[in-house]
């Protein structure tokens, strides 16, 4: 016989209670954990989807402070390829820097810095010896882009500087040069890294940036459980992937478990499992090693797995149930998917979570892929489903398997068979990440502000959640006069 429980409750249905409160909210601190193993500055994560996160969104919500995760509709070449892109975007110093030979062509290196966004190039022999540099400078007046970079580029001797050299002697060496690149070179002249000026001004411009160890952005990356899934992970990590989210629609299933044990036991990255929706889920995952959770089955804006297959949890609630699996095991949540306002955020961390993973919120920026849309005078980007039938179709244009998704059924006999389990559509252009970023940490900040929490532990350990009802939802919102003016928070749904 089936049972039933108590009714779930979703970010509509609770408000956070005021209590004392002895901050500003500039003061409440916002630092919290994707995973075991990566700290961040502020808690969001940019969702693993086609519409929202590649490298150029990843490197703004690292540089935020936040994460993004490169989702997995490409061939493993182009993910990897995406994940290298983010590694080297900005660095303490580039381990591996991009490189040309002084026989190729301008156009030939003009092609590398427009791929990396980068203004200049080593030039290296054969056995990796630097022979010379060509940038912008030595490139601005060439009008024949066949001419071999030999002809062009300044060639030895060239400042350099030895391997190992401190920060502040590389920033010593560029500044009494006057140069904008620094490279690093053994004994033999072979190259080895490059420091650049740019690194150092983006610092200063991104202080709240997340990074790796060598100084890099961080970086994660989807993969799913079945075909590909163990190549691909094996060249994500290869291209310096910081965490990998074993990402499937049903996460407390076997395959996942699997997955994150095996993965787990080849490489020393952070794995993520997900997505759940209960408390039994996510201790299976737990047990399986997960270094982080994450929950949530259909709250997404795009996503119909409610309605088509009849089963999910509202999110403040799953969050919750995980969250009791989790806490005290001290593996991290993340509350993926739902979120319309900064204060879902707040909603979500009072809940149990330790991060929050966001797809219409950031599908809108400038930094997400794809091209901005006009309609009637009004700027849109599109937004849609990794279940949809068009994120699957591109999937298999892709090089990524049909097969092979998320979303289950796909393996029934191809497109025209395809079950969808989201939909396709378009949110209003946003502008930047930082400015959009700026207003969801703002309101989270004011609601560690009234909830008297300075930090997002002590929010797990004192915020209390009323749920409401829908009389006490209308007078949330506005109500009772025409909105005249759009604030930069505050859309109506
Ligand atoms: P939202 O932020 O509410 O737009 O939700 C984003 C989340 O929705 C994603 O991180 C993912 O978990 C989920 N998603 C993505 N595609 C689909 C689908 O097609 N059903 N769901």
């Amino acid at each position: 016989m089936a049972k039933f429980t108590e009714p779930g409750l979703t970010f509509d249905d609770v408000l956070l209670v005021p209590a004392y409160s002895d901050l500003q909210p500039g003061e409440a601190d916002t630092t919290t954990r994707l995973s075991r193993g990566i700290t961040l500055r502020i808690p969001l994560v940019s969702a693993a989807m086609d519409t929202v996160t590649e490298a150029r969104m990843a490197v703004a919500m690292a540089r935020q402070g936040g994460i993004g995760i490169l989702h997995r509709n490409l061939s493993v070449e182009d993910q990897a390829g995406q994940a290298d892109l983010v590694k080297r975007s900005e660095a303490g110093m580039v381990t591996n820097p991009i490189t040309c030979s002084p026989d190729d062509t301008l156009a030939d290196v003009e092609r590398l810095c427009a791929t990396y966004r980068i203004s200049g190039v080593p030039v290296t022999d054969v056995n990796g010896v630097l022979v010379g540099i060509v940038t912008n400078r030595d490139m601005r007046f060439e009008t024949d882009h066949s001419r071999p970079v030999r002809e062009v580029m300044t060639a030895m001797p060239l400042v350099t500087a030895p391997v190992g050299v401190s920060r502040d002697d590389a920033f010593a060496l560029l500044r009494k040069n006057k140069i904008e690149k620094l490279p690093l070179v053994d004994a033999a002249g072979r190259l080895h890294g490059l420091i650049t000026v740019k690194d150092f001004t983006k610092s200063e411009q991104y202080p709240l940036a997340t990074k790796d160890a060598d100084g890099r952005l961080v970086v994660g990356a989807a993969i799913g459980v079945g075909g590909d899934a163990e190549q691909r992970a094996a060249a994500l990590i290869e291209a310096g992937v910081d965490v990998i989210i074993v990402d499937v629609a049903h996460g407390h299933s076997k395959g996942l478990a699997d997955m994150i044990a095996k993965i787990k036991a080849n490489s020393r990255v952070d794995v993520i499992g997900g997505n759940i929706a209960t408390r039994a889920g996510a201790q299976m995952l737990i047990d399986a090693g997960a270094d982080a959770v994450k929950v949530g089955v259909g709250p997404g804006s795009i996503c119909t797995t409610r309605v088509v297959a009849g089963v999910g949890a509202p999110q403040v609630t799953a969050i919750h149930e995980a969250s009791l699996a989790c806490g005290p095991a001290g593996v991290p949540v993340i509350g993926d998917g739902g979120l319309q306002y900064s204060g879902d955020i707040v909603k979500a961390i009072a809940a149990g979570a330790d991060t929050v993973m966001l797809g219409s919120l950031l599908a809108g920026c400038e930094e997400s892929p794809g091209e901005l849309i006009f309609i009637n005078g009004k700027q849109f980007k599109s937004y849609r489903g990794m279940g949809s039938l068009g994120a699957v179709r591109n999937r298999e244009r892709g090089g990524a398997s049909f097969s092979k998704d998320r979303y289950a059924q796909a393996d029934v006999g191809g497109e025209d068979k395809y079950i969808p389990e989201g939909i396709e559509g378009q949110v209003p252009y946003r502008g930047p990440v930082s400015a959009v970023a700026h207003q969801l940490v703002g309101g989270l900040r004011q609601g560690m502000w009234y909830s008297g929490c300075r930090t997002i532990a002590e929010m797990h350990d004192r915020c209390e959640l009323m749920p409401i009802t829908a009389a006490g939802l209308k007078e949330s919102h506005p109500h009772d006069i025409q909105m005249t003016v759009e604030a930069p928070n505050y859309h109506r749904r």
